[in-house]
């Protein structure tokens, strides 16, 4: 069983799922603090609620899910699948779609990104996302694409079940809370060979919407999650991500008891999902294990299967975005 850690105030991500019930009980019943307390708080540098919350068993459960309707390359039948079960799942969510179109070297084809929209009570965005295509280079193999892919899919789904229903505030120290955004972004990989130009179609499309319509300067945190599903996690720094922004997560994890999983090495500059926000401005984050498999062999190929994923990954990697959630609302 999961534990808690021990320096619970509040209960911000108390959850009312069944197989979390002993974490949502625990930290459930902790009282709200007073005034009073939360200055004993600040006196005693108490860092405030870090709760182990993400159920990696239920995440591994939506890659499974994911990864049976096939590869989901732009025009795909698993594509058009995964987007009807995301409504599915997100019926009661409020869920924009983002539907685009692109030039690529292997033609014309068509996108879309999902955005699931949870409020909260201060003016701000955190935009949490991931990707949720196949490369359509290994559409004639059994690709699914199981940690690069799936992971990030399914680990925003799971997300969305501790942000539903939450207004995100209540926290004496902190009662306002930004908004937080899920975004699954579609059309990550290339279509033929990784280029500044062959990749990415779907967040560079959103991030010059969200420039025109104003929204880029909202965006307090971009945070990015790609092939966090590896049961031999080992979380890069992506030196283009937003310094503070990093140093964050890495107070997040250490804050969990999680922290040897994170940036233990550095990989560079990479070209992901993160880079056309990054070049707008906003603060972002990259958490990539790219070293998936003795030196990344399962990456983009056939064995990228649910085998190679454990749900401890998954739930290391999902409980500090969520704490990174709450240390960013902590911020001045
Ligand atoms: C991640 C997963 N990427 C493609 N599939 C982008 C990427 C490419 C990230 C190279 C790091 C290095
Ligand atoms: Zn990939």
């Amino acid at each position: 069983m999961r534990a808690l850690v021990p320096l619970v105030l509040g209960f911000w991500l108390s959850s009312s799922l069944t197989s979390c019930a002993r974490e949502k009980s625990a930290a459930s019943s902790e009282p709200v603090p007073t005034a009073a307390s939360a200055d004993i708080q600040a006196a005693f540098e108490v860092k405030g609620t870090a709760v182990h919350a993400v159920d990696g068993n239920r995440t591994l459960h939506y890659i499974k899910e994911i990864v049976a309707f096939g590869p989901r390359y732009a025009g795909s039948p698993g594509h058009k699948k995964f987007e009807d079960y995301l409504r599915a799942k997100l019926k009661s969510d409020s869920l924009e779609q983002d539907p685009f179109t692109f030039d690529s070297p292997e033609g014309k084809f068509s996108g879309k990104n999902f955005i699931a929209k949870f409020p909260g009570s201060r003016d701000g965005v955190i935009v949490i996302a991931g990707h949720y295509d196949t490369g359509y280079p290994l559409r004639n193999t059994t690709y699914v694409g199981a940690n690069d892919g799936g992971s990030s899919a399914a680990i925003l789904l799971e997300l969305a079940n501790h942000l539903r229903g939450k207004k995100l505030e209540g926290r004496a120290s902190s009662p306002v809370r930004y908004s937080v955004w899920l975004v699954w972004l579609d059309a990550e990989e290339a279509m033929r060979t990784w280029t500044d130009t062959d990749s990415v179609y779907g967040s560079r499309h959103l991030a010059e919407k969200w420039k025109q319509d104003g929204t880029l300067p909202k965006i307090k945190a971009f945070i990015l999650a790609d092939m966090i599903g590896d049961a031999d996690l080992n979380v890069d720094r992506a030196t283009n991500s937003t310094p503070w922004l990093s140093n964050l997560v890495y107070k997040a994890a250490s804050n969990l008891g999680t922290q040897s999983y994170f940036f233990q090495h550095d990989i560079g500059a990479v070209g992901d999902d993160h880079v056309p926000f990054a070049q707008h401005g906003v603060p972002v984050v990259d958490l990539i294990d790219f070293n998936y498999g003795y030196d990344n062999v399962f990456w983009h190929t056939p064995q990228d299967t649910i085998d190679k994923l454990s749900p401890k990954s998954l739930e290391i990697v999902g409980d500090v975005i969520l704490e990174t959630v709450r240390l960013v609302n902590a911020r001045p």
